[in-house]
């Protein structure tokens, strides 16, 4: 008939997904059915070097056929084991390649996001797809022309669906929603380093400063915008993955008014990594600033900091090479400078801070002699300008750097300390000076961003270091990894919500959805008797050690929890199972990192100086205290008592989990929009698609945990009316005949499916299990099949 619809799915029916059984499949799994191994239909099967290659079925499958007659895009074919080896997962027809949302595609396994993300990726250079609600943005490692003024006005007030997938699409949906439904939004970026995770959420920024632009309050817009030129300038640095590359977490709240437009920012930061600050890796740099401050040593206005070029100091050549291919530190400088400014923090705070930094940099130069094998001494031209610059006692200093005071029930006793004891305690000295600092800097802009007005509404941005693993994980890479399955639980939650909100809109009962949850991993880290509970009571004991905690560790949980290994070959690491992947820690270096000490004789001597800023920075501030923990922090009114006795310090593991604790209750009461970047390629090279580096992110940030869970329950959902148009064609006279087409649909559908477990019947839509779709197309082309060998034989003998 020539009115026949064309084989594939039409337009109106964009909720097809026919998950092929992810991830235990790298096949299609049981789901699967075998009826659709038919010759000329084309499989994916594992590749070595692009994960998956698509190949072509040369013969019917039978069950119980034990290989599946394939044909390689090359030419070669092969039989492909399938027995007890399961199914290929089948490949999409071509019509719907290059779908701008994944859960559009008939089959939602991994090979097909990740062929669906390469054609658009490297063909069209489309850098962004919708997966349901998730945005997918691919770093293309070049300027692109898709980010203007007339590109942000084109998005806004449109709809999600009726445009393109972009950054500004999801910015418009966040603000269009906070403006309808008065309620507060999250935009929740994440993804590996590099993957252009602070470009997103800066693009975002930029759609909400332009598209709210007040007319009476001026320029509140781009001092939100200046806060972030700040914190990359003391909280972002060169390392191999990413020459601007954040090391710390960000949380910026942009508050609206009644009439939806900018009244003021507020941030949040988390763990900044401060080791970067006494130590970088090669060819990594520290934090930019320094480098900045080294390039503008010449300048009048900086001659009193004695400084020269970032080459002479310790902490800012240790990584080999100072300088990054096109960036102008003196420039970035000046820079810096003007947004401070912008911010309205004076020229004389601003010399304040550059005077800390400047400090820090002759701390590092300062060198220590040994003097026997239990001693070390100090004195130095770079400790007098450290000293001379925070207003300190060089005596005093000199003496404390390399000497502790020990203090036990009964007696205080003081003991010299060793050349390496005593180079650890200036580093220790540094990276707290740098935390106060970038603590500092951060409450600055807050208050320079602080509004008089109500806030009516806000617009949450997190910027977060994304799940890592490295040759060598330790104490960073456990907090990062652990914040981001507080993440992935937050998400996975509202999924569920929204789920569970659909299937009760559909008067379908909720209980039938199975979840998959991480909550058991989170209680492994953060429950009691929990990994972090551990560390902290090993940290409090005076001989505790990272091998005893280790040990406490593998008693309580091997063989007994899941998530947790010890690795074959090693006594000095733990495994953890993520969501995302198995991650090897290292145990070496925990306690200390944990614990965070500095000698607390040195810190009085800055608590004590005249030079207020720096004095500041040592005062008591009041420490939240962690919800889950008893222990009490003493708050002593200005320094009478300290509390020396370690365990009234709340350790740097507690604090990051009450910090997460805040963050998921915010999160949590905000309608949140997701961004996952991902890093096509290790070499920066525009437009290039790397399918294993992919695959691997794919896996680690959620998008197929997603899929996995939409797969889990009903990933199918098509109106009645949309099923009725498309499958008319398997209707008989007499069903066709009756009046209800609701009613029809049900009749068809018991006929064609038995299982009645295999689907549900809702209010408007008819929702279908994994594999259920693609069966009724399957019996749907047969039908068109033998209609067209009917018209064929008709036309033949007309002629
Ligand atoms: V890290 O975890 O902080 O190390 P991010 O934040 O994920 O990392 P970032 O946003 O800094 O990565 O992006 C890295 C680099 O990729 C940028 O400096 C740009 O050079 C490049 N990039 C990222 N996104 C885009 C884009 N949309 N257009 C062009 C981009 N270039
Ligand atoms: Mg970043």
């Amino acid at each position: 008939t020539p009115g026949a619809p064309p084989l594939g799915p039409p337009e109106s029916c964009q909720l097809w997904s026919e998950p092929g059984s992810f991830p235990e499949a790298r096949s299609s799994g049981p789901m699967a059915l075998a009826e659709l191994y038919t010759q000329y239909n084309r499989v994916w099967i594992p590749d070595n070097e692009e994960v998956w290659q698509s190949a072509e079925i040369t013969k019917n499958y039978r069950t119980g056929d034990h290989v599946l007659h394939l044909l390689l895009e090359d030419g070669t074919e092969l039989n492909y084991p399938v027995d007890p080896a399961p199914l290929p997962p089948l490949r999409n027809p071509d019509i719907l390649v290059g779908e701008n949302d994944l859960t559009a595609l008939s089959y939602l396994h991994e090979p097909a996001v990740l062929h669906n993300l390469k054609v658009r990726f490297v063909e069209s250079k489309l850098i962004y797809t919708y997966s349901g609600i998730i945005l997918v943005a691919m770093n293309p490692y070049k300027q692109l022309p898709i980010y203007g003024d007339a590109i942000i006005h084109a998005y806004s007030g449109q709809n999600m669906g009726d445009m393109d997938p972009h950054i500004f699409a999801v910015a418009e949906e966040a603000y269009k929603q906070m403006a309808r439904n008065n309620r507060n939004q999250s935009v929740i970026v994440s993804g590996e380093s590099g993957a252009g995770k602070t470009v997103s959420a800066k693009y975002a920024m930029r759609y909400f400063a332009t598209v709210s632009k007040s007319n009476s309050n001026a320029h509140v817009e781009d001092k939100v915008l200046a806060s972030n030129p700040i914190t990359e300038a003391v909280g972002n640095a060169k390392t191999t993955r990413n020459d601007n590359s954040s090391r710390f977490g960000k949380y910026t709240e942009i508050s609206f008014d009644q009439t939806h437009q900018i009244i003021g920012a507020n941030m949040r930061t988390y763990l900044l990594e401060k080791s970067r600050v006494v130590f970088q890796s090669e060819n990594e740099r520290n934090y930019h600033i320094f480098y900045q401050l080294c390039a503008s040593a010449l300048q009048p206005e900086f001659k009193h900091l004695k400084l020269g070029h970032a080459e002479e100091f310790n902490y800012t050549r240790m990584g080999g090479n100072t300088v990054i291919e096109g960036v102008d530190d003196r420039a970035d400088m000046m820079e810096t400078q003007k947004t401070f400014t912008l911010l309205g923090l004076k020229e004389d705070f601003q010399m304040d801070v550059f005077k800390i930094l400047a400090a820090i940099l002759h701390l590092g130069n300062v060198q220590m002699t040994a003097v026997g094998d239990e001693k070390s001494s100090v004195s130095d031209k770079h400790l007098n300008i450290f000293c001379e610059l925070l207003d300190l006692d060089n005596d005093k200093v000199a003496q404390w750097l390399c000497h502790r005071k020990i203090i036990t029930t009964s007696e205080t006793v003081i003991k010299p300390m060793t050349k390496l004891q005593a180079l650890n305690a200036r580093d220790a000295l540094a990276k707290k000076i740098y935390s106060h600092l970038f603590d500092f800097i951060v409450e600055r802009i807050n208050k320079a961003l602080h509004f008089s007005g109500k806030q009516h509404t806000f617009i949450g941005v997190l910027d977060i270091y994304g799940f890592e693993t490295f040759d060598v994980n330790s104490f960073e890479q456990f907090c990062i990894n652990y914040a981001n399955e507080k993440l992935q639980q937050q998400f996975n939650l509202h999924v569920f919500k929204l789920e569970q909100e659909e299937y009760m809109k559909e008067d379908i009962p909720w209980t039938l959805i199975d979840f998959y949850d991480n909550q058991p991993v989170i209680d492994l880290i953060e429950a009691k008797m929990g990994i972090l509970e551990l560390l902290d009571e090993e940290c409090l004991l005076p001989q505790g050690t990272d091998e005893n905690w280790l040990q406490k560790l593998y008693n309580n949980y091997i063989n007994k929890n899941p998530f947790f290994q010890k690795p074959k070959m090693s006594n000095t690491s733990f495994i953890i199972q993520h969501f995302a992947d198995k991650v090897e820690y290292k145990s070496e270096g925990f306690l200390e990192k944990n614990r965070d000490t500095v000698y607390e004789v040195l810190i009085d001597i800055l608590r004590n100086s005249t030079f207020h800023l720096c004095a500041n920075f040592f005062q008591d501030h009041p420490v939240p205290i962690s919800p889950f923990r008893s222990t009490i922090t003493v708050k002593s009114a200005k320094t009478v008592v300290k509390p020396h006795n370690k365990q009234f310090r709340t350790t740097v593991g507690s604090k990051f989990r009450s910090s997460l604790y805040l963050l998921m209750e915010t999160l949590n009461a905000t309608t949140p929009h997701y961004v996952r970047c991902i890093k096509p390629n290790d070499e920066k090279l525009p437009f290039e698609f790397d399918s294993k580096r992919v695959v691997q992110q794919l896996r680690a940030c959620g998008v197929l945990e997603t899929i996995r869970i939409s797969a889990q329950s009903y990933p199918s959902r098509w109106t009645y009316i949309e099923f009725f148009s498309r499958y008319s064609i398997l209707m008989t006279q007499h069903e066709l005949s009756l009046i209800d087409k609701k009613k029809i649909c049900k009749t068809v559908l018991q006929r064609l499916i038995q299982d009645p477990n295999q689907y549900q019947f809702g209010r408007t839509k008819i929702f279908f299990r994994a594999g259920q779709v693609a069966y009724l197309e399957k019996l749907r082309s047969d039908k068109l099949r033998q209609a067209c060998i009917v018209i064929q034989k008709n036309v033949r003998s007309w002629h």
